[in-house]
């Protein structure tokens, strides 16, 4: 795998590089220092990605040189896919980007059915960032301290700040690599982690006070209404991972937030911990996902989309 992708990468010269929508710190971590390998080696290439880079990346380096346009594709010799189980995962321009000769698919998912003919995928693998750490070694190429900025950042994430169970010794061994090859934990962990515009802590302090604990501690529970966001000047994108913090609190193991669209209608993002299945709750209401995260939309007075919510879970969802 390694060998046919160092070899493509040889042999061919312009190379579009793209990941899945609503970009994480690995999707976005990787393609950089894909990019950076790339032009070093006197390479072409392009990132383009469907969604913007949400600003706590935008600290890396090469982060502003990437295109949300969809440039000519018939360039490109070759398309770098990253952090995507499905060639669908890039957005609504996939079937345009398959269309690229050469498709190259680096990726740690464990649903990833194999879409492109060179592939590197590795469940196993903490992130697809990891996995360009191992490209990198398998080439011999040096990794310079962007690079290494860049990786450490697609680790640190996917990790959740080495906390998840996909955190093992290959994975702290590949990040104390990138330490010694220039990545400063402190100075990126403050990029990702502490660089919250006060608006988001504004709204946050507006819902807090929605807090919801239900099913005898099992279930918890945050509501965005649009006139917290009015209150607090924020965005939705501002609520982005506020579903974790019912999620954090002791017995908690189904955590929903509640997001209110202009239209009346709720968005729902659903989280659980261990064996507990919100994808099934989510189904029941037309929604889908994973085990361990979901969503849906439901219409109706929050209150009674609530009970009607904890009814599912008492039916549908559980271990
Ligand atoms: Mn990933």
């Amino acid at each position: 795998m390694f060998q046919q992708i160092s070899d493509l990468i040889g042999r061919y010269r312009v190379f579009l590089i793209t990941a899945h929508e609503r970009l994480d710190g690995d999707a976005l971590g990787s393609e950089l220092a894909l990019y950076h390998l790339l032009q070093r080696m006197g390479k072409e290439a392009t990132i383009y990605n469907q969604d913007g880079t949400p600003e706590n990346y935008r600290f890396l380096e090469g982060s502003d040189r990437i295109t949300n346009e969809l440039p000519a594709l018939d360039a490109f010799d070759a398309a770098f896919i990253l952090d995507c189980s499905e060639l669908e995962r890039v957005g609504s321009e996939a079937e345009k980007i398959a269309a690229i000769p050469r498709l190259v698919n680096i990726d740690h998912h464990f649903s990833n059915g194999g879409f492109s003919d060179t592939r590197l995928i590795d469940p196993q693998a903490s992130s697809t960032g990891e996995l360009i750490c191992r490209l990198l070694a398998h080439m011999g190429f040096a990794t310079t301290r962007e690079m290494a900025t860049c990786l450490y950042t697609a680790i640190l994430t996917d990790t959740g700040g080495f906390r998840y169970a996909n955190t093992g010794k290959e994975t702290l061994l590949a990040a104390a690599g990138l330490v010694a090859d220039g990545a400063n934990p402190q100075w990126i962990s403050e990029n990702v982690y502490e660089t919250n515009p006060p608006a988001r802590i504004r709204l946050l302090s507006a819902v807090l006070p929605t807090l919801t604990i239900d099913e005898g501690g099992r279930g918890g529970s945050l509501t965005v209404t649009q006139q917290a966001l009015k209150t607090a000047g924020a965005s939705p994108d501002h609520a982005e991972g506020f579903v974790d913090f019912p999620r954090s609190i002791r017995g908690v193991e189904i955590s929903i937030l509640y997001a209110e669209l202009p239209d009346k209608r709720f968005k729902l993002s659903l989280r659980s911990k261990g064996n507990v299945n919100v994808e099934r709750v989510a189904r029941v209401f037309g929604g889908g996902g994973h085990i361990n995260a979901a969503a849906c939309r439901m219409e109706g007075k929050i209150e009674d989309i609530h009970r009607r919510v904890l009814e599912a879970v008492r039916t549908s969802g559980g271990s």
